[in-house]
C-alpha cells in the first residue's frame, strides 16, 4: 500500500523555503501546492510512521467520520474525486487512512516527507529571518517559513488518576490505539468517556467484550447516523455532479453540501415542527441540526430539539432508570460537538453492559483489578479504555516548543488563551501559518472544506510575499486582538458559550484558559473576509522587504 518516504543525513541542517509539520490532510495539500504550484524547496515533518494524521492514530473500534463520505476528500481536482470510489455514506477510519495513502500516492507527495520525526522545537531567528527546526532525533531544518498542520485533536488527554500504575491490566486512549487492534473477547472491559469518541465505541465493544461498564460524567445528546452501503450507481451520479457538490459546499455555513432552511422552530406550528423533526431524525447524521437553522441562537428552539431528542432516548432504553441517567440535560443540544451513532442508546439494553453515573462520584484512582470511585467502590476490569478527549486546538500547537521574536514562546503569548489573527497567523511569530489554528472556523465545519480554504489562502499569501520580495510577514498586534475579540463576540451572540466546559472553550482540561476557539460565524462568512484581507494586500499583516 506504501512506498517509504524521504531518508537523508538528519543532521544536515537541510535548507528550505518551507516547513511543514504533520502529513494528515493539511499537511499533503499545503506540501502538493507549494512544491507543484510555487516550486518551493519544502518538507513535511511527520511524527508518525505513515501519512494519515488523526485518521493514523485513531483506530478505536467504530472509528468513523460524522461528514459524509463524499463530501470529507480533497475537491481542489476532479480526478482524484473520479478515481477514489467511498463504500459507505460514512467514512471508517480504515477507508479515510487508504484514501490519503492513495493521495499521497497519486500527487507523489511520500518523497518530500520525513516520517518518524517529531518536532521538539522551532525557534525563530531575526537575524536570518528564518526558522531553525529540529526533531527529536536530532534533525536540523532552517526555514524560511513554518507551517502547522498538526490538526486541532491530536493531543490526546489522559487524566491523571492516583494510583494510575498499580493497574495490573491493559488501558488505551481511544486516540493512540494499537495498530493491531485489541481483543475485547472475555474480557471484563470499562470505558470513561461519552463524547463522540465513546459513542462511536461502547457498541462496537459491547458486542465482543465479556462484560463492559461505562463510566458516565456527563450525559450527551446523540443522533443516529443512519449509515449505510452507498447505493451502485452513485458514484456514477456523483461524478456528474462534482461542480453542484463543489459550489454548494463553497458556499454553506458549514462546508457541508446542505444549509438549514430559513425557518425558525419556535416560529413553527408543533404539528410541522414535529414532522419537520421526524423526517430529519429518519435522514439522521449532521443533517438533523439543520432542520431549523436557529437551534444555536434561540433557547426556546433549542429546547424543542433538545426535548425531541430526550423523547427519543427515552423511548430507546428498557430500563426507565437507566434512561434518567443518559439524559442529557446540563447544555443545550449542538453546544458541545453533537455526536451521531450507531445504536448507542440501544447498546444500554444489553446484559453485558452497565452504565456507572460517575458525576457526583468521580473516579479517585485506578487499583490493580480496575477503577476506584470516591464512594470507595471498586470497577473491575481487564482493559480500561480511555474515550477521555484532547487537549483541543491548542494542545498540539504548543507541543511543538515554538519559540518567536524575542524568545517568546507559544505557549507565553497564549498563556491567557490563544490569539490569532484569522487563526491562520499570530503576533510575535513571523513566516508561521497555522492551517486550522485557534480562531478559524475549523472542528466547526467538515474539516477538509476549512483546510483547502487555508492552504490555498496560505499558497497564496506565500507568491505574493514572493512577488513582492518580502523577507517576514506578521499578523499585526491590533489585528490579532481585533480577531480574537471578534471570535468571543460571534461566540456569545450564540448558545455555545452554554457549555463552558467543553473542549471548544478547552473547559476539559484542568488549568486551560477558557476562551471559545473555534471561529463560528461561518465558513462562508470567514472564507469572504480572508478573500477581503488577500486583495487589500493582507491588510493586518505585517510585511518586511
Ligand atoms: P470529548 O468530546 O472531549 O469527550 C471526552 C469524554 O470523556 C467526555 O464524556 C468527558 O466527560 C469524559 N471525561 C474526560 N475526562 C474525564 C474524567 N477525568 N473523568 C470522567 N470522564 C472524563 O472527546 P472525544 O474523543 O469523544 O471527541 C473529541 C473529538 O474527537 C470528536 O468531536 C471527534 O471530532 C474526534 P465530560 O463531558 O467532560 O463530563
Amino acid at each position: 500500500m506504501t512506498t517509504p518516504g524521504i531518508n537523508s543525513d538528519p543532521n544536515d541542517g537541510e535548507k528550505l523555503d518551507a516547513v511543514i509539520i504533520g502529513a494528515g490532510f493539511s499537511g499533503l495539500y499545503q506540501l502538493h501546492l507549494l512544491r507543484e504550484k510555487l516550486g518551493k524547496k519544502v518538507k513535511v515533518l511527520e511524527a508518525a510512521a505513515e501519512v494519515g494524521g488523526t485518521w493514523y492514530w485513531n483506530r478505536y473500534p467504530g472509528a468513523r467520520c460524522d461528514s459524509e463520505s463524499h463530501t470529507y476528500c480533497y475537491y481542489f481536482t476532479d480526478e482524484l474525486l473520479k478515481e477514489w470510489q467511498w463504500s459507505e455514506r460514512y467514512p471508517g477510519q480504515e477507508e479515510i487512512l487508504r484514501y490519503l495513502n492513495f493521495c499521497a500516492d497519486r500527487l507523489d507527495l511520500r518523497r518530500s516527507i520525513y516520517f518518524n520525526e517529531r518536532v521538539c522545537s522551532a525557534v525563530w531567528k531575526d537575524q536570518q529571518n528564518q526558522w531553525h527546526v529540529k526533531t527529536e532525533n536530532g534533525r536540523t531544518i532552517d526555514s524560511k517559513y513554518l507551517i502547522t498542520a498538526v490538526g486541532c485533536l491530536s493531543s490526546t488527554n489522559i487524566p491523571n488518576f492516583e494510583n494510575f500504575n498499580s493497574f495490573n491490566g491493559d488501558f488505551y486512549h481511544t486516540g493512540e490505539w494499537p495498530h493491531d487492534g485489541v481483543d475485547f473477547s472475555n474480557k471484563v472491559v470499562a470505558i470513561i468517556g461519552t463524547g463522540s469518541t465513546g459513542i462511536q465505541a461502547i457498541p462496537v465493544i459491547a458486542k465482543t467484550a465479556k462484560k463492559l461498564t461505562v463510566l458516565q460524567r456527563t450525559p450527551n445528546y446523540s443522533v443516529p447516523a443512519r449509515n449505510a452501503p452507498l447505493p451502485q450507481n452513485h458514484h456514477v451520479e456523483f461524478c456528474n455532479e462534482i461542480d453542484s457538490w463543489r459550489s454548494k459546499m463553497s458556499v454553506s455555513r458549514h462546508g457541508h453540501p446542505w444549509t438549514a432552511p430559513p425557518k425558525k422552530l419556535c416560529e413553527t406550528s408543533k404539528k410541522e415542527r414535529d414532522e419537520i423533526l421526524e423526517t430529519g431524525w429518519q435522514v439522521g447524521g449532521l443533517r438533523f441540526r439543520e432542520s431549523f437553522d436557529d437551534i444555536l441562537t434561540d433557547e426556546k428552539s433549542n429546547r424543542i430539539m433538545s426535548d425531541f431528542i430526550r423523547k427519543k432516548i427515552k423511548e430507546t432504553i428498557n430500563d426507565a432508570e437507566v434512561a434518567k441517567t443518559l439524559l442529557p440535560h446540563d447544555h443545550p443540544f449542538g453546544t458541545k460537538r453533537p455526536p451521531i451513532d450507531t445504536e448507542y442508546f440501544e447498546t444500554f439494553n444489553r446484559d453485558n453492559v452497565t452504565l456507572v453515573d460517575i458525576k457526583n462520584n468521580p473516579v479517585k484512582s485506578l487499583n490493580p483489578d480496575g477503577i476506584t470511585l470516591e464512594s470507595g467502590d471498586r470497577i473491575q476490569a481487564d482493559i480500561i479504555v480511555f474515550a477521555t478527549g484532547f487537549d483541543a486546538m491548542t494542545g498540539s500547537l504548543l507541543k511543538l516548543g515554538i519559540v518567536g521574536r524575542k524568545n517568546l514562546t507559544l505557549a507565553e503569548a497564549w498563556q491567557n488563551g490563544p490569539r490569532t489573527f484569522l487563526g491562520l497567523g499570530t503576533n510575535g511569530f513571523p513566516n508561521l501559518f497555522m492551517i486550522t489554528g485557534p480562531g478559524s472556523p475549523s472542528v466547526l465545519t467538515n474539516m477538509p472544506r476549512a483546510i483547502e480554504q487555508h492552504v490555498e489562502w496560505i499558497t497564496n499569501c506565500m507568491n505574493h510575499c514572493d512577488e513582492i520580495g518580502a523577507m517576514t510577514i506578521e499578523a499585526e498586534n491590533t489585528a490579532m486582538l481585533n480577531w480574537t475579540d471578534h471570535v468571543t463576540a460571534v461566540a456569545n451572540q450564540t448558545l455555545l458559550p452554554k457549555a463552558n466546559h467543553s473542549w471548544y472553550f478547552g473547559g476539559n482540561i484542568p488549568g486551560k484558559p477558557r476562551t471559545f476557539m473555534p471561529y463560528s460565524a461561518g465558513l462562508d462568512k470567514f472564507r469572504s473576509n480572508c478573500e477581503q484581507i488577500a486583495k487589500s494586500g493582507y491588510k493586518g499583516f505585517k510585511i518586511t522587504q
